[in-house]
């Protein structure tokens, strides 16, 4: 079967230039003019650009609290044919070992786009790190460990990410940083609720943003010292991202990605009456409006690689998971949904809004992502011999983000009645149409696990 994308303006992240992208079977066959009589179907997209898949390079299928294995139907339909979902190493089972048991029970026969896979430490010993360097071995070249959650098993000390970089880098697997001060956080939110102050607007008080930026620091030192590449998720503020960017200007390879909501949404929306607050409540917080301006500085200048969603809808949505916390903000499950928003949100408030051109949005939205994850050039880009998952994109489609639109399973939008510009009009995964206009039209388990190269983007000039 093969497939013309006729009339288009392609977009990819450092050209935009009309010409016509033929499809034979799963790949990209070629690119040009004069491609019509290769091909058994024209699909016309005259007036529209057509830009590689989607990458969300960070997101949580299964979440914390309980296995949910999400469906990746809400991924497809906005634009996104490959997610990067962090495997939660389950009690009691090594790190290789968490990851060959989720393929089996979450990826294979079920996904609906194309899955590459993330490890998180759960367990920062030895025995853990030791099961780094055979992590390429099951496609995975990203680990992930948290520095945050002070209490918890799998929260890190310094001396296991040291250890975990040294070992790392020696095989070309990214260390993975959730960057906060756990010391710290513990003791404002002791004493934020010892002054009774429960509700939803202490918790950005209780994460600061300079927690965020000293583990950030901190994180940058250890992987100087270890000679080691560093990846830092969810930077949300300017004093995080300049550590970064200060630590690239001195040749350190210390990269870090944003998010969709830490680009659109700020501090104020966790101070909404009835917890509403809580639909707000992600790790680390939302920032203050300036840091959100500054964000999409970052972007458009490179100083943060990329944009993921980090969805996270977690099980038990609003009405039940976040009530939880209704009598102590801590106690709130930390996350937002947003896997199908991502590409309509960035294109509406980034492109939209003249704050970063379209090349960038491809560049930060499936480039890049599919760079950090070793997956390039089979995925995030328009080019002969790539996987052939484009999306025709329809620039003067006028909707509203709503939970009642949405694939995601889950009770509440984070982006409830935000305006909409231009969508992802039809999907193609692997060749086949899977979505079009907001509908679903693939089937479970056409997606795969898409196998991890390593020494991917954050090595460059560290490969020994
Ligand atoms: N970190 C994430 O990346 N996602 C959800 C919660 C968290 O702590
Ligand atoms: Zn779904
Ligand atoms: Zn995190
Ligand atoms: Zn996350």
């Amino acid at each position: 079967m093969s497939i013309l994308i006729k009339n288009g303006t392609i977009v990819t992240s450092v050209n935009e230039y009309k010409a016509d992208v033929l499809i034979e079977g799963e790949k990209i066959a070629a690119i040009g003019t004069g491609l019509e009589g290769r091909a058994d179907q024209v699909v016309d997209a005259s007036g529209k650009y057509v830009f590689p898949g989607g990458v969300d390079e960070h997101l949580h299928y299964n979440s914390f609290s309980s296995l949910g294995y999400e469906t990746s139907d809400a991924a497809a339909v906005g634009g996104t044919t490959t997610v990067g979902d962090f495997v939660v190493q389950p009690k009691g089972i090594g790190l290789k070992d968490s990851i060959i048991k989720y393929k089996k029970e979450a990826v294979e026969g079920k996904a609906m786009v194309d899955y590459v896979l993330h490890g998180i430490i759960m367990d920062p010993t030895d025995q853990s790190f030791n099961d780094i360097p055979f992590m390429p071995e099951v496609g995975v070249a990203s680990v992930k460990l948290f520095m945050a959650y002070k209490g918890m098993d799998y929260y890190a000390t310094d001396d296991s990410i040291f250890k975990a970089l040294q070992i790392a880098k020696k095989c070309g697997v990214t260390i993975m940083v959730h960057a906060e001060n756990a010391d710290i956080i513990d003791v404002k939110v002791k004493q934020l609720l010892a002054a009774g102050k429960t509700g939803t607007e202490n918790f950005s008080l209780s994460r600061p943003i300079l927690c965020e930026a000293e583990a950030t620091s901190r994180a940058v030192y250890m992987a100087k010292m270890a000679n080691a590449p560093l990846f830092v998720v969810h930077v949300t503020n300017r004093a995080a991202a300049e550590v970064l960017r200060e630590a690239r200007a001195e040749g350190v390879q210390a990269f870090g990605e944003t998010c969709t909501h830490y680009l659109s949404l700020n501090d104020k929306n966790l101070e909404k009456p009835n917890f509403e607050g809580a639909k707000y409540v992600c790790n680390p917080p939302l920032r203050p409006q300036e840091d959100v301006d500054y964000l999409w500085e970052a972007i458009r200048n490179g100083w943060i690689l990329a944009v993921s969603s980090d969805h996270c809808a977690v099980i038990g949505g609003f009405a039940i998971a976040k009530h939880r916390g209704i009598n102590d903000f801590s106690k709130i499950p930390p996350g937002a949904p947003g896997v199908q928003d991502r590409l309509h949100m960035i294109w509406t408030y980034g492109v939209e809004k003249g704050k970063i051109s379209r090349t960038k949005f491809v560049d930060v939205c499936c480039t890049k992502p599919a760079k950090i994850c070793g997956i390039y050039p089979q995925k995030g880009e328009i080019d002969v011999g790539s996987d052939a998952d484009i999306v025709i994109f329809d620039p003067d489609y006028k909707g509203v983000f709503s939970n009642e639109t949405s694939l995601h399973d889950t009770d509440y939008n984070a982006f409830e009645g935000f305006e909409q510009i231009g969508r992802a009009e039809k999907v193609f995964f692997r060749g086949n149409l899977v979505a079009e206009n907001g509908k679903f039209l693939g089937k479970e388990g056409q997606g795969q696990q898409v196998m991890a190269k390593p020494y991917g983007l954050c090595y460059d000039g560290f490969r020994e």
